[in-house]
Protein backbone atom coordinates (compact mmCIF):
# COMPACT_ATOMS: atom_id res chain seq x y z
CA UNK A 1 0.00 0.00 0.00
CA UNK A 2 1.91 3.07 -1.18
CA UNK A 3 -0.97 5.83 -1.33
CA UNK A 4 -4.59 5.76 -0.17
CA UNK A 5 -7.15 8.34 -0.58
CA UNK A 6 -9.24 10.00 2.32
CA UNK A 7 -12.80 9.95 1.72
CA UNK A 8 -14.17 12.02 4.69
CA UNK A 9 -13.01 15.45 5.93
CA UNK A 10 -12.28 17.42 9.57
CA UNK A 11 -10.52 15.49 12.08
CA UNK A 12 -10.90 12.27 11.13
CA UNK A 13 -9.27 12.82 7.27
CA UNK A 14 -6.15 14.24 9.48
CA UNK A 15 -6.07 11.60 11.72
CA UNK A 16 -5.85 9.07 9.46
CA UNK A 17 -3.34 11.38 7.38
CA UNK A 18 -1.11 11.20 10.30
CA UNK A 19 -0.66 7.81 10.45
CA UNK A 20 -0.27 7.10 7.33
CA UNK A 21 2.25 9.40 6.53
CA UNK A 22 4.41 7.48 9.80
CA UNK A 23 4.21 4.79 7.62
CA UNK A 24 5.25 5.57 4.61
CA UNK A 25 2.55 5.86 3.06
CA UNK A 26 1.21 8.94 0.41
CA UNK A 27 -2.39 10.49 1.32
CA UNK A 28 -4.77 12.14 -1.08
CA UNK A 29 -7.48 14.14 -0.11
CA UNK A 30 -10.54 15.15 -1.51
CA UNK A 31 -12.72 17.90 -0.66
CA UNK A 32 -15.61 20.23 -1.27
CA UNK A 33 -15.62 23.53 -1.87
CA UNK A 34 -16.61 25.00 1.43
CA UNK A 35 -13.70 23.39 2.59
CA UNK A 36 -11.10 24.59 0.00
CA UNK A 37 -9.15 26.23 3.10
CA UNK A 38 -9.38 23.20 5.45
CA UNK A 39 -6.12 21.33 6.86
CA UNK A 40 -6.88 17.86 5.77
CA UNK A 41 -6.39 19.63 2.21
CA UNK A 42 -2.98 21.33 3.05
CA UNK A 43 -1.72 18.51 5.03
CA UNK A 44 -2.47 15.62 2.16
CA UNK A 45 0.46 15.22 -0.58
CA UNK A 46 -2.38 15.76 -2.82
CA UNK A 47 -6.01 17.14 -2.66
CA UNK A 48 -9.20 17.19 -4.90
CA UNK A 49 -12.58 18.74 -5.42
CA UNK A 50 -15.04 16.57 -5.27
CA UNK A 51 -17.74 18.91 -5.71
CA UNK A 52 -20.15 22.01 -4.15
CA UNK A 53 -21.01 21.89 -0.26
CA UNK A 54 -23.55 19.22 0.06
CA UNK A 55 -22.01 16.12 1.19
CA UNK A 56 -24.91 14.16 -1.33
CA UNK A 57 -23.04 16.12 -4.07
CA UNK A 58 -19.47 15.67 -2.41
CA UNK A 59 -18.31 13.53 0.37
CA UNK A 60 -20.89 10.75 -0.28
CA UNK A 61 -19.86 10.84 -4.31
CA UNK A 62 -18.63 6.92 -3.49
CA UNK A 63 -18.39 6.95 -7.82
CA UNK A 64 -16.58 10.09 -7.72
CA UNK A 65 -13.77 9.24 -5.27
CA UNK A 66 -12.98 5.99 -6.70
CA UNK A 67 -12.40 7.90 -9.53
CA UNK A 68 -10.48 10.27 -8.10
CA UNK A 69 -8.43 6.70 -6.57
CA UNK A 70 -7.87 5.88 -10.11
CA UNK A 71 -6.87 8.85 -11.45
CA UNK A 72 -4.24 9.35 -8.45
CA UNK A 73 -2.89 6.29 -8.77
CA UNK A 74 -3.94 5.38 -5.29
CA UNK A 75 -4.09 1.32 -4.05
CA UNK A 76 -7.07 2.29 -1.11
CA UNK A 77 -9.59 4.43 0.54
CA UNK A 78 -10.25 4.97 3.88
CA UNK A 79 -13.40 5.84 4.29
CA UNK A 80 -13.25 7.45 8.19
CA UNK A 81 -16.61 7.72 10.01
CA UNK A 82 -20.17 8.60 9.17
CA UNK A 83 -20.00 9.24 5.17
CA UNK A 84 -19.56 5.95 3.31
CA UNK A 85 -17.99 4.37 6.63
CA UNK A 86 -20.73 2.28 6.46
CA UNK A 87 -22.67 1.69 3.16
CA UNK A 88 -21.99 -1.99 1.73
CA UNK A 89 -22.12 -0.68 -1.78
CA UNK A 90 -19.29 1.27 -1.84
CA UNK A 91 -17.25 -1.01 -0.19
CA UNK A 92 -18.19 -3.63 -2.92
CA UNK A 93 -17.48 -0.93 -6.04
CA UNK A 94 -14.03 -0.03 -4.17
CA UNK A 95 -12.69 -3.67 -3.89
CA UNK A 96 -14.45 -4.13 -7.66
CA UNK A 97 -11.88 -1.88 -8.59
CA UNK A 98 -9.09 -3.07 -8.32
CA UNK A 99 -8.95 -1.12 -4.86
CA UNK A 100 -8.70 -1.88 -1.07
CA UNK A 101 -11.43 -0.79 1.15
CA UNK A 102 -10.25 -0.11 4.44
CA UNK A 103 -12.12 -1.66 6.72
CA UNK A 104 -14.78 -4.70 6.84
CA UNK A 105 -15.94 -6.71 3.93
CA UNK A 106 -19.36 -5.47 2.59
CA UNK A 107 -20.94 -8.82 4.24
CA UNK A 108 -20.10 -7.86 7.42
CA UNK A 109 -21.25 -4.76 6.91
CA UNK A 110 -24.59 -6.10 5.46
CA UNK A 111 -25.40 -8.37 7.95
CA UNK A 112 -24.59 -6.00 10.85
CA UNK A 113 -26.38 -2.61 9.11
CA UNK A 114 -29.56 -4.76 9.64
CA UNK A 115 -30.41 -5.09 13.61
CA UNK A 116 -32.57 -8.06 12.43
CA UNK A 117 -30.34 -9.84 10.73
CA UNK A 118 -27.69 -8.82 13.08
CA UNK A 119 -29.70 -10.49 15.83
CA UNK A 120 -29.89 -13.68 13.47
CA UNK A 121 -26.83 -13.87 13.10
CA UNK A 122 -25.55 -14.12 16.22
CA UNK A 123 -28.17 -15.94 18.13
CA UNK A 124 -25.80 -19.33 18.11
CA UNK A 125 -22.86 -17.53 19.36
CA UNK A 126 -23.79 -17.28 23.15
CA UNK A 127 -24.64 -13.60 22.80
CA UNK A 128 -27.09 -11.83 25.34
CA UNK A 129 -29.88 -10.63 23.57
CA UNK A 130 -32.48 -8.43 24.90
CA UNK A 131 -35.78 -10.73 25.21
CA UNK A 132 -37.97 -9.75 22.40
CA UNK A 133 -38.77 -10.84 18.60
CA UNK A 134 -35.65 -11.88 16.21
CA UNK A 135 -37.94 -11.35 13.10
CA UNK A 136 -39.65 -8.70 11.48
CA UNK A 137 -43.13 -8.14 13.20
CA UNK A 138 -45.72 -8.81 10.60
CA UNK A 139 -49.22 -9.51 12.89
CA UNK A 140 -50.55 -6.94 15.48
CA UNK A 141 -52.26 -10.25 17.22
CA UNK A 142 -49.01 -12.01 17.26
CA UNK A 143 -46.75 -8.89 18.54
CA UNK A 144 -49.13 -8.50 20.94
CA UNK A 145 -49.00 -11.74 22.25
CA UNK A 146 -45.34 -11.56 22.18
CA UNK A 147 -44.91 -8.39 24.09
CA UNK A 148 -47.33 -9.66 26.96
CA UNK A 149 -44.84 -12.22 27.35
CA UNK A 150 -42.02 -10.16 27.44
CA UNK A 151 -44.20 -7.47 29.99
CA UNK A 152 -44.60 -3.83 29.36
CA UNK A 153 -42.82 -1.47 28.95
CA UNK A 154 -41.32 -2.78 25.55
CA UNK A 155 -39.70 -0.84 22.76
CA UNK A 156 -40.68 -1.09 18.90
CA UNK A 157 -36.98 -0.53 16.74
CA UNK A 158 -37.01 -0.22 13.03
CA UNK A 159 -34.54 -2.67 11.79
CA UNK A 160 -32.88 -0.43 9.39
CA UNK A 161 -32.57 2.17 12.09
CA UNK A 162 -29.99 3.60 13.94
CA UNK A 163 -28.48 6.47 16.04
CA UNK A 164 -31.95 6.04 17.99
CA UNK A 165 -34.07 6.78 15.19
CA UNK A 166 -37.02 4.85 14.43
CA UNK A 167 -37.61 3.90 18.03
CA UNK A 168 -40.64 4.17 20.13
CA UNK A 169 -41.48 3.04 24.00
CA UNK A 170 -45.13 1.21 24.42
CA UNK A 171 -45.96 1.23 28.14
CA UNK A 172 -49.38 -0.47 28.01
CA UNK A 173 -51.03 -3.03 25.43
CA UNK A 174 -53.54 -0.37 24.31
CA UNK A 175 -51.07 1.70 23.22
CA UNK A 176 -49.45 -1.56 21.41
CA UNK A 177 -50.81 -0.87 17.72
CA UNK A 178 -50.71 2.77 17.10
CA UNK A 179 -47.28 2.81 17.95
CA UNK A 180 -46.40 -0.37 15.54
CA UNK A 181 -48.11 1.73 13.10
CA UNK A 182 -46.34 4.88 13.82
CA UNK A 183 -43.13 3.10 14.17
CA UNK A 184 -43.48 0.93 10.57
CA UNK A 185 -44.25 4.41 8.32
CA UNK A 186 -41.74 6.12 10.32
CA UNK A 187 -39.04 3.89 9.17
CA UNK A 188 -40.58 3.33 5.83
CA UNK A 189 -40.44 7.08 5.10
CA UNK A 190 -36.82 7.72 6.89
CA UNK A 191 -34.98 4.08 5.76
CA UNK A 192 -37.83 2.94 2.47
CA UNK A 193 -38.01 -0.45 5.18
CA UNK A 194 -40.86 -1.04 7.18
CA UNK A 195 -39.86 -3.66 9.11
CA UNK A 196 -39.65 -3.21 12.97
CA UNK A 197 -39.29 -5.95 15.99
CA UNK A 198 -39.50 -5.60 19.44
CA UNK A 199 -37.38 -5.78 22.57
CA UNK A 200 -38.01 -5.64 26.13
CA UNK A 201 -37.60 -1.90 27.51
CA UNK A 202 -34.76 -1.42 30.04
CA UNK A 203 -35.24 2.21 31.72
CA UNK A 204 -31.96 4.34 32.55
CA UNK A 205 -29.57 2.21 30.63
CA UNK A 206 -25.59 2.39 30.62
CA UNK A 207 -24.45 2.27 26.73
CA UNK A 208 -21.18 0.58 26.99
CA UNK A 209 -19.26 -0.47 24.08
CA UNK A 210 -16.23 -2.88 22.96
CA UNK A 211 -13.83 -2.05 21.06
CA UNK A 212 -12.67 -5.09 18.60
CA UNK A 213 -9.75 -5.56 16.19
CA UNK A 214 -10.00 -9.13 13.57
CA UNK A 215 -7.78 -9.90 10.67
CA UNK A 216 -8.06 -11.26 8.03
CA UNK A 217 -7.11 -14.80 9.40
CA UNK A 218 -9.68 -15.45 11.68
CA UNK A 219 -8.15 -13.77 14.81
CA UNK A 220 -9.81 -11.48 16.80
CA UNK A 221 -9.79 -9.75 20.06
CA UNK A 222 -11.38 -7.26 22.14
CA UNK A 223 -9.58 -4.16 23.39
CA UNK A 224 -11.94 -3.58 25.91
CA UNK A 225 -14.79 -1.19 26.74
CA UNK A 226 -15.31 2.46 26.06
CA UNK A 227 -18.47 3.86 28.54
CA UNK A 228 -20.61 6.38 26.64
CA UNK A 229 -23.64 7.23 28.65
CA UNK A 230 -23.39 10.58 28.76
CA UNK A 231 -25.44 11.67 25.69
CA UNK A 232 -27.99 13.70 24.02
CA UNK A 233 -30.39 12.75 21.67
CA UNK A 234 -27.76 9.54 21.04
CA UNK A 235 -25.02 12.12 20.67
CA UNK A 236 -22.09 11.33 22.80
CA UNK A 237 -20.67 13.85 25.11
CA UNK A 238 -18.40 12.40 27.07
CA UNK A 239 -16.78 8.74 26.60
CA UNK A 240 -14.44 7.15 28.90
CA UNK A 241 -12.17 3.96 28.77
CA UNK A 242 -12.16 1.65 30.83
CA UNK A 243 -15.78 2.43 32.32
CA UNK A 244 -15.85 3.21 36.28
CA UNK A 245 -18.26 0.69 36.72
CA UNK A 246 -17.50 -2.62 35.10
CA UNK A 247 -16.00 -5.46 37.24
CA UNK A 248 -12.92 -7.73 35.60
CA UNK A 249 -15.24 -10.53 35.60
CA UNK A 250 -17.70 -8.72 33.73
CA UNK A 251 -15.41 -7.14 31.65
CA UNK A 252 -13.95 -10.54 30.40
CA UNK A 253 -17.60 -11.64 29.55
CA UNK A 254 -18.53 -8.86 27.61
CA UNK A 255 -15.41 -8.89 26.08
CA UNK A 256 -15.34 -12.41 24.84
CA UNK A 257 -19.10 -12.03 24.05
CA UNK A 258 -17.87 -9.25 21.77
CA UNK A 259 -15.92 -11.53 20.11
CA UNK A 260 -18.48 -13.85 19.67
CA UNK A 261 -20.42 -11.21 18.11
CA UNK A 262 -17.24 -10.36 15.63
CA UNK A 263 -16.83 -14.30 14.61
CA UNK A 264 -20.59 -14.45 13.99
CA UNK A 265 -20.23 -11.96 11.18
CA UNK A 266 -16.53 -13.28 10.06
CA UNK A 267 -15.55 -9.73 10.60
CA UNK A 268 -11.82 -8.26 10.04
CA UNK A 269 -11.02 -4.42 10.74
CA UNK A 270 -11.74 -2.57 14.09
CA UNK A 271 -15.43 -3.06 14.81
CA UNK A 272 -17.57 -1.59 18.17
CA UNK A 273 -19.83 -3.83 19.71
CA UNK A 274 -22.32 -1.78 21.39
CA UNK A 275 -24.14 -3.53 24.87
CA UNK A 276 -26.80 -1.71 27.06
CA UNK A 277 -26.26 -2.49 30.63
CA UNK A 278 -28.47 -2.37 33.66
CA UNK A 279 -27.76 -1.74 37.23
CA UNK A 280 -26.62 -5.22 38.22
CA UNK A 281 -24.61 -5.28 35.49
CA UNK A 282 -26.71 -7.52 32.84
CA UNK A 283 -25.99 -6.59 29.73
CA UNK A 284 -27.26 -7.26 26.23
CA UNK A 285 -25.77 -6.87 22.41
CA UNK A 286 -27.45 -4.04 20.95
CA UNK A 287 -25.81 -3.49 17.75
CA UNK A 288 -22.36 -3.46 16.00
CA UNK A 289 -21.17 -0.49 14.32
CA UNK A 290 -18.24 -1.63 11.66
CA UNK A 291 -16.32 1.18 11.44
CA UNK A 292 -13.58 3.15 13.73
CA UNK A 293 -15.77 5.70 15.92
CA UNK A 294 -14.99 8.86 16.75
CA UNK A 295 -14.64 8.31 20.48
CA UNK A 296 -12.06 5.72 19.24
CA UNK A 297 -8.66 7.58 21.27
CA UNK A 298 -9.86 6.85 24.77
CA UNK A 299 -9.05 3.18 23.65
CA UNK A 300 -5.90 3.96 22.15
CA UNK A 301 -4.68 5.29 25.01
CA UNK A 302 -5.37 2.66 27.51
CA UNK A 303 -4.02 0.02 25.54
CA UNK A 304 -1.56 2.11 23.37
CA UNK A 305 -2.35 1.03 20.03
CA UNK A 306 -2.44 3.16 17.38
CA UNK A 307 -6.22 1.62 15.41
CA UNK A 308 -5.43 2.83 12.49
CA UNK A 309 -2.33 1.38 12.11
CA UNK A 310 -4.13 -1.53 12.54
CA UNK A 311 -6.81 -0.78 10.03
CA UNK A 312 -4.26 -0.39 7.36
CA UNK A 313 -2.13 -3.58 8.70
CA UNK A 314 -5.41 -5.76 8.63
CA UNK A 315 -6.61 -4.50 5.21
CA UNK A 316 -2.98 -5.18 3.59
CA UNK A 317 -3.44 -8.85 4.95
CA UNK A 318 -1.01 -9.17 8.02
CA UNK A 319 -2.07 -10.91 11.14
CA UNK A 320 -2.82 -9.06 14.21
CA UNK A 321 0.63 -10.48 15.58
CA UNK A 322 -0.60 -10.47 19.35
CA UNK A 323 -3.39 -12.24 21.49
CA UNK A 324 -5.58 -11.13 24.07
CA UNK A 325 -3.51 -12.01 27.14
CA UNK A 326 -0.99 -9.71 25.26
CA UNK A 327 -3.71 -6.76 25.61
CA UNK A 328 -3.49 -5.00 29.22
CA UNK A 329 -5.33 -1.88 30.23
CA UNK A 330 -2.95 0.91 31.39
CA UNK A 331 -4.40 3.38 33.35
CA UNK A 332 -7.49 5.96 32.32
CA UNK A 333 -8.92 8.03 29.62
CA UNK A 334 -11.47 10.55 28.90
CA UNK A 335 -13.16 12.32 26.07
CA UNK A 336 -15.10 15.37 25.57
CA UNK A 337 -16.27 16.09 22.44
CA UNK A 338 -15.81 20.14 21.75
CA UNK A 339 -18.74 21.10 19.16
CA UNK A 340 -20.15 24.56 18.06
CA UNK A 341 -23.14 24.28 20.16
CA UNK A 342 -24.67 26.36 23.07
CA UNK A 343 -25.30 24.13 25.85
CA UNK A 344 -27.04 27.07 27.64
CA UNK A 345 -29.98 27.22 24.45
CA UNK A 346 -30.45 23.73 24.56
CA UNK A 347 -27.40 22.55 22.51
CA UNK A 348 -28.03 24.38 18.94
CA UNK A 349 -25.76 24.62 17.14
CA UNK A 350 -24.23 27.95 17.00
CA UNK A 351 -22.64 29.16 14.03
CA UNK A 352 -19.70 31.38 12.81
CA UNK A 353 -16.30 32.15 13.24
CA UNK A 354 -13.57 31.05 15.57
CA UNK A 355 -12.37 34.55 16.45
CA UNK A 356 -9.68 33.40 18.51
CA UNK A 357 -8.27 29.15 18.58
CA UNK A 358 -5.79 27.86 21.31
CA UNK A 359 -5.56 24.46 22.24
CA UNK A 360 -4.54 23.05 25.86
CA UNK A 361 -0.83 21.64 25.96
CA UNK A 362 0.84 19.14 27.92
CA UNK A 363 1.53 15.44 29.57
CA UNK A 364 -1.76 13.80 29.35
CA UNK A 365 -3.44 15.99 26.60
CA UNK A 366 -4.20 15.40 23.21
CA UNK A 367 -6.22 17.14 20.64
CA UNK A 368 -7.48 16.19 17.76
CA UNK A 369 -9.23 18.75 15.43
CA UNK A 370 -9.28 20.24 12.05
CA UNK A 371 -9.37 24.50 12.57
CA UNK A 372 -7.37 27.11 12.98
CA UNK A 373 -7.70 30.94 14.64
CA UNK A 374 -10.03 32.58 11.96
CA UNK A 375 -11.43 30.05 10.16
CA UNK A 376 -15.70 29.15 9.92
CA UNK A 377 -17.43 26.46 11.25
CA UNK A 378 -19.01 25.08 7.89
CA UNK A 379 -22.38 24.50 8.51
CA UNK A 380 -23.34 21.78 6.00
CA UNK A 381 -21.28 19.26 8.07
CA UNK A 382 -21.20 17.62 11.74
CA UNK A 383 -20.64 20.64 14.04
CA UNK A 384 -17.61 19.14 15.97
CA UNK A 385 -14.60 21.65 16.12
CA UNK A 386 -12.47 18.81 17.95
CA UNK A 387 -12.00 16.06 20.38
CA UNK A 388 -10.23 16.77 23.42
CA UNK A 389 -8.33 13.87 25.33
CA UNK A 390 -6.82 13.70 28.61
CA UNK A 391 -5.36 10.27 30.11
CA UNK A 392 -3.61 9.40 33.60
CA UNK A 393 -2.83 6.83 36.20
CA UNK A 394 -5.97 7.00 37.59
CA UNK A 395 -9.53 8.05 36.74
CA UNK A 396 -9.01 11.02 39.29
CA UNK A 397 -6.00 12.12 37.46
CA UNK A 398 -8.00 12.03 33.96
CA UNK A 399 -10.45 13.82 35.69
CA UNK A 400 -8.41 16.50 37.16
CA UNK A 401 -6.39 16.93 33.83
CA UNK A 402 -9.50 17.08 31.56
CA UNK A 403 -10.99 20.10 33.96
CA UNK A 404 -7.30 21.56 33.53
CA UNK A 405 -7.63 21.29 30.01
CA UNK A 406 -11.17 22.70 29.51
CA UNK A 407 -9.49 25.83 31.45
CA UNK A 408 -6.26 26.19 29.32
CA UNK A 409 -8.84 25.72 26.07
CA UNK A 410 -9.54 29.24 24.43
CA UNK A 411 -12.21 29.60 22.16
CA UNK A 412 -13.77 32.83 21.43
CA UNK A 413 -16.12 33.59 18.48
CA UNK A 414 -18.79 31.07 18.81
CA UNK A 415 -20.45 29.10 21.92
CA UNK A 416 -19.04 25.45 22.32
CA UNK A 417 -19.59 22.59 24.73
CA UNK A 418 -16.61 23.04 26.88
CA UNK A 419 -18.39 24.77 30.06
CA UNK A 420 -20.77 21.63 29.54
CA UNK A 421 -17.74 18.90 30.13
CA UNK A 422 -16.32 20.95 33.21
CA UNK A 423 -20.13 20.64 34.27
CA UNK A 424 -19.87 16.90 33.90
CA UNK A 425 -16.18 16.71 35.14
CA UNK A 426 -17.70 18.38 38.75
CA UNK A 427 -20.84 16.57 39.12
CA UNK A 428 -20.65 14.09 42.11
CA UNK A 429 -22.64 11.52 39.80
CA UNK A 430 -20.26 11.41 37.79
CA UNK A 431 -17.81 11.36 39.64
CA UNK A 432 -18.88 8.65 41.89
CA UNK A 433 -20.20 6.50 38.62
CA UNK A 434 -23.51 6.74 39.41
CA UNK A 435 -24.53 7.75 36.48
CA UNK A 436 -26.29 6.35 32.87
CA UNK A 437 -27.65 7.32 29.70
CA UNK A 438 -30.27 9.45 31.51
CA UNK A 439 -27.48 11.81 33.49
CA UNK A 440 -28.50 15.35 31.22
CA UNK A 441 -32.29 14.49 30.92
CA UNK A 442 -31.39 13.81 35.30
CA UNK A 443 -28.93 16.80 36.02
CA UNK A 444 -28.74 19.36 33.46
CA UNK A 445 -29.46 22.69 33.93
CA UNK A 446 -28.14 25.26 32.09
CA UNK A 447 -29.03 28.08 34.69
CA UNK A 448 -26.17 26.31 37.18
CA UNK A 449 -23.19 27.42 35.30
CA UNK A 450 -24.57 30.53 33.32
CA UNK A 451 -21.05 32.18 33.88
CA UNK A 452 -17.07 31.42 33.17
CA UNK A 453 -16.00 32.06 36.84
CA UNK A 454 -14.52 29.05 38.09
CA UNK A 455 -15.62 29.36 41.56
CA UNK A 456 -19.19 29.60 40.47
CA UNK A 457 -18.63 26.72 38.51
CA UNK A 458 -18.15 24.77 41.61
CA UNK A 459 -20.60 26.26 43.30
CA UNK A 460 -22.90 24.71 40.13
CA UNK A 461 -21.55 21.35 40.84
CA UNK A 462 -22.35 21.13 44.33
CA UNK A 463 -25.95 22.47 43.61
CA UNK A 464 -26.37 20.05 41.21
CA UNK A 465 -24.65 17.31 43.51
CA UNK A 466 -27.40 17.91 46.43
CA UNK A 467 -29.88 17.65 43.98
CA UNK A 468 -29.01 14.60 42.54
CA UNK A 469 -29.65 13.50 46.50
CA UNK A 470 -32.45 15.37 46.89
CA UNK A 471 -34.24 13.99 43.77
CA UNK A 472 -32.63 10.06 44.10
CA UNK A 473 -34.10 10.24 47.84
CA UNK A 474 -38.35 11.61 46.29
CA UNK A 475 -37.61 8.72 43.18
CA UNK A 476 -37.32 5.95 45.74
CA UNK A 477 -40.63 7.47 47.93
CA UNK A 478 -42.17 7.78 44.62
CA UNK A 479 -41.14 4.68 43.35
CA UNK A 480 -39.99 5.89 40.36
CA UNK A 481 -42.48 5.87 37.32
CA UNK A 482 -41.18 8.77 35.14
CA UNK A 483 -42.96 8.65 31.65
CA UNK A 484 -39.77 8.74 29.07
CA UNK A 485 -38.95 12.30 27.51
CA UNK A 486 -40.16 13.53 23.95
CA UNK A 487 -36.27 12.95 23.27
CA UNK A 488 -37.25 9.67 21.67
CA UNK A 489 -38.74 11.40 18.80
CA UNK A 490 -36.36 14.32 18.31
CA UNK A 491 -34.18 13.80 15.40
CA UNK A 492 -30.71 15.72 15.10
CA UNK A 493 -31.31 18.16 12.78
C1 LIG B 1 -32.69 0.24 23.89
C2 LIG B 1 -32.94 0.96 25.08
C3 LIG B 1 -33.66 0.33 26.07
N1 LIG B 1 -34.13 -0.92 25.89
N2 LIG B 1 -33.16 -1.02 23.77
C4 LIG B 1 -30.73 3.87 21.50
C5 LIG B 1 -29.92 3.86 20.25
C6 LIG B 1 -29.87 2.48 19.76
N3 LIG B 1 -28.50 2.15 19.50
C7 LIG B 1 -30.45 1.64 20.84
N4 LIG B 1 -30.90 2.51 21.88
C8 LIG B 1 -31.54 2.04 22.97
N5 LIG B 1 -32.01 0.78 22.88
C9 LIG B 1 -33.87 -1.57 24.75
N6 LIG B 1 -34.34 -2.81 24.58
C10 LIG B 1 -32.43 2.24 25.21
C11 LIG B 1 -31.73 2.80 24.14
C12 LIG B 1 -31.23 4.12 24.37
C13 LIG B 1 -29.87 4.41 24.37
C14 LIG B 1 -28.91 3.44 24.11
C15 LIG B 1 -27.58 3.74 24.10
C16 LIG B 1 -27.18 5.03 24.37
C17 LIG B 1 -28.09 6.01 24.62
C18 LIG B 1 -29.45 5.72 24.63
C19 LIG B 1 -30.36 6.72 24.89
C20 LIG B 1 -31.68 6.43 24.88
C21 LIG B 1 -32.11 5.14 24.62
Amino acid sequence: MKKIVIANRGEIALRVMRTAKEMGIKTVAVFSEADRKALHVRYADEAICIGPPPSNQSYLLGDKIIEVAKQTGADAIHPGYGFLSENADFARKVKAAGLIFIGPSAESMETMGDKISAKQAVSNFNVPLVPGTKEALKDITVGKKIADEIGYPVLVKASAGGGGKGMRVVWKEEEFEESIKLAQSEALSAFSDDSVFIEKYVESPKHIEIQVLGDQHGNVVYLFERECSIQRRHQKLVEEAPSSCLTPEVRKKMGEAAVNVAKACNYYGAGTVEFLADEDLNFYFLEMNTRLQVEHPVTEQIVGLDLVKEQIRIARGETLGYTQEDLKIHGHAIELRVCAEDPMNNFLPDIGKLKSYKTPQGYGVRVDDSFEAGMEIPIQYDPMIAKLITFGKTREEAIQRMIRAIEDYKITGIETTLSFGTFVMKHPAFREGHFDTKFIEKYFEPEMFKTSNPELHEAAAYAAGSLFFQKESTKQAAGESKQQSSNWQLKRG
